[in-house]
């Protein structure tokens, strides 16, 4: 059978295709991409989990006239096999090869040079302000993560663009995961939100059942009506979205290829700052990047059958620190470690669960870890 894959090279093409041809390339796509990572490395579990977005906003949007801004840009694989780097993909991290994020010099689909978190819905909004300065109307998307959210400098560009009355939409990639589990007050508000999401469609199936039943079941309809009406003002957060100026549009379920053209669709015909919160799963497709996203988050060689790596790595820089800290902290009960999500890279795994009560993962929030240590306790 022809691979979808091999007819598709710009979003041109991708625009030709029904949905069910969608599906299926999204699943070539993603073994395309386990095929190169497992061979030269890089970021996998992001990119499985983005496959279906990317398709969904090459699909809606006119690119390169609308603008794309990824936050780190880890997750742009797809972005890049959709818009004429399918080839050169075979060449990442190697000597000369593609970036592994959005490059400006690489292609006019490419719109930031990142790397850094917390950047785009700030990239953007300036890129929205100069296109009505222009008096252009082309659409600009911002794609951050629910990770990159929890940075201060994403919350400051929320701030500006909820008030702003902009056109731009931000598209919240929420896989609950940052390359460890979130954490933070954000992260609890959108679980709260993706509850509610839960929340209301199991009530409809509840509603649906009961009212088939004759008589009995309007009374227990109304009678759940009542306990909904109780469960729902503590269950249902404020809607902060909402109430700093965006007009908040899901939660979307991110492998719907249909249910999110749906949405990007409805969300060009809205004035002013649009947030639509999408619903993902970390290495979508990939048994052991599923069960273990932190591992496959970024990822030397590996076999694929097993999800091993293929070299076994010695004892790194990061170990021989983190070892160290535990050493250390063992004799010193004032030694705390504290990361901005950056437990793994920072050889910090140990230390968390050795002294839970002692290390803090504040988010990707650098600043504000920095000003937190700056107390010693005398
Ligand atoms: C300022 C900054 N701090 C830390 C990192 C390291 N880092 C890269 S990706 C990532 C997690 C991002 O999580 P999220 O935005 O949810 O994206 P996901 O990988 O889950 O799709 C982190 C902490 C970074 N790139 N920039």
């Amino acid at each position: 059978m022809d691979k979808i894959l091999d007819s598709v090279n710009y979003p041109k093409d991708l625009k030709k295709l029904n949905l069910l041809e969608k599906q299926q390339l999204a699943e070539e796509i993603r073994k395309y991409i386990l095929e190169i990572v497992s061979k030269n490395g890089g970021h996998l579990a992001s990119n499985l989990g983005v496959v279906e977005l990317t398709i969904a906003i090459h699909s809606v949007f006119n690119c390169p006239e609308d603008k794309i801004v990824w936050d780190v840009g880890h997750q742009a694989y797809v972005h890049k096999i959709l818009t004429g780097r399918k080839e050169q993909m075979k060449t990442l991290r190697q000597f000369g090869g593609i970036s592994g994020f959005p490059k400006v010099c690489e292609s006019e689909y490419d719109n930031f040079d990142t790397g850094h978190s917390s950047t785009s819905i700030s990239v953007a909004l300036g890129m929205a302000r100069a296109r009505d300065l222009l008096h252009k109307n082309n659409k600009v998307i911002a794609i951050i993560g629910d990770g990159s959210l929890t940075g201060g400098m994403a919350i400051e560009a929320l701030n500006d663009a909820g008030s702003s009355k902009t056109n731009i939409i931000v598209i919240l990639n929420d896989n609950e995961m940052s390359i460890s589990k979130n954490v933070g007050g954000m992260s609890s508000l959108l679980t709260k939100i993706r509850l509610k999401k839960t929340y209301t469609r199991s009530n409809n199936c509840v509603k649906r059942f009961f009212n088939k039943v004759p008589i009995i079941g309007k009374t227990i309809v109304n009678f759940a009506h009542l306990i909904k009406r109780g469960i729902k003002q503590t269950v249902i957060p404020n809607m902060y979205f909402e109430d700093i100026g965006f007009t908040y549009l899901g939660p979307v379920d991110g492998h719907d290829i249909q249910e999110l053209e749906n949405v990007l669709n409805k969300s060009q015909h809205i004035e002013g700052p649009v947030l639509i919160h999408v619903s993902t799963k970390k290495g979508k497709g990939y048994k052991y990047a599923e069960e273990n996203p932190d591992k496959f988050h970024g990822i030397s060689s590996f076999n694929i059958e097993t999800g091993e790596p293929l070299s076994k790595s010695n004892k790194d820089y990061s170990k021989v620190f983190g070892d160290k800290l535990i050493d250390l902290a063992k004799k010193d009960d004032k030694i705390v470690a504290i990361t901005a999500a950056m437990k793994d890279g920072t050889g910090l795994k140990d230390f968390a669960k050795e002294f839970p009560d002692r290390f803090f993962d504040v988010g990707i929030a650098e600043q504000h870890a920095v000003r937190f240590d700056c107390w010693n306790g005398s």
